[in-house]
């Protein structure tokens, strides 16, 4: 009999929305109903991709163009799906990503005011029809986000940028959301942990994951 091809779900949100600390929540979530799961991120996942990922993070006194951080993301992308996240789900395995294309529209579009058109070329081109099954939204207003952000580690390339910024990409991943119910499950990140925790227990359900933690 072939194998079922694995879920590819996705952990998105604003600086310091809590994706780390509910990634391990979801990774025991899965992990407890026998599901073989691998957990990645972006940018990032493979060798090369981390490679890709600390030139793209480390702080720099020369100015970074939009493009080439795009052309960037991209390129990790590629190596990414290649090495991990395709034959992964090709052997059945679920695969847990924190932060993948939407990323970059709600980042390189919607905090850097790049055209999207762009970014929809590089999608097709990179991951042709992949998409994942469900996307996480952790959704927290942006200031109480950083401020739990910043008192944890200091801010890198990304995280230095103001509040304008991430205000932008906010609303482009609320906006991306609304145009898709049916992949994205908006949580509210901004209750006890608890409760935060309850709500993704009822957006796995909508992969038959029934969760007894
Ligand atoms: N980027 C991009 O531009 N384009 C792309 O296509 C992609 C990425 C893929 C690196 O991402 C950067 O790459 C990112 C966007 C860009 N830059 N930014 N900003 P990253 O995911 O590695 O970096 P990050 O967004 O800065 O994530 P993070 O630092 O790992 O934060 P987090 O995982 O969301 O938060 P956390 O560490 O789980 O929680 C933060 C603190 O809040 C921590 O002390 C927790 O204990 C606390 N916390 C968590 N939940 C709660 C609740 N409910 N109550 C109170 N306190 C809480």
């Amino acid at each position: 009999m072939p194998m079922s091809r694995g879920c590819f779900i996705t952990v998105e949100g604003t600086e310091g929305v809590g994706k780390t600390t509910n990634l391990d929540f979801i990774q025991q979530c899965l992990e407890q109903q026998g599901i073989d799961v691998v957990r990645t991120r972006e940018p990032g996942g493979t060798p090369l991709a981390e490679n890709i990922r600390e030139l793209l993070l480390a702080p720099r006194d020369e100015p970074v163009s939009e493009l080439t951080e795009l052309l960037m993301m991209f390129a990790a992308r590629a190596q990414h799906l290649k090495q991990v996240i395709l034959p992964a789900l090709d052997a059945g395995q679920w695969v847990l990503c924190d932060r993948f294309t939407d990323a970059t529209y709600a980042y390189q579009g919607g905090g850097r005011g790049m055209d999207t058109r762009q970014i929809s070329t590089l999608e097709q081109l990179v991951q042709a029809d992949l998409r994942p099954d469900l996307t996480l939204l952790l959704d927290l207003p942006v200031k109480t986000g950083l401020a739990r952000a910043r008192a944890r580690s200091t801010p890198d390339r990304f995280e230095a940028e103001k509040v304008n910024f991430f205000e932008a990409v906010r609303s482009h991943y609320l906006e991306r959301a609304r145009r898709e119910p049916e992949r994205f499950a908006v949580i509210d990140a901004e209750p006890a942990l608890s409760q935060v925790q309850m709500q993704i227990k009822g957006a796995l359900l909508r992969l038959g994951v029934r969760v007894d933690v």
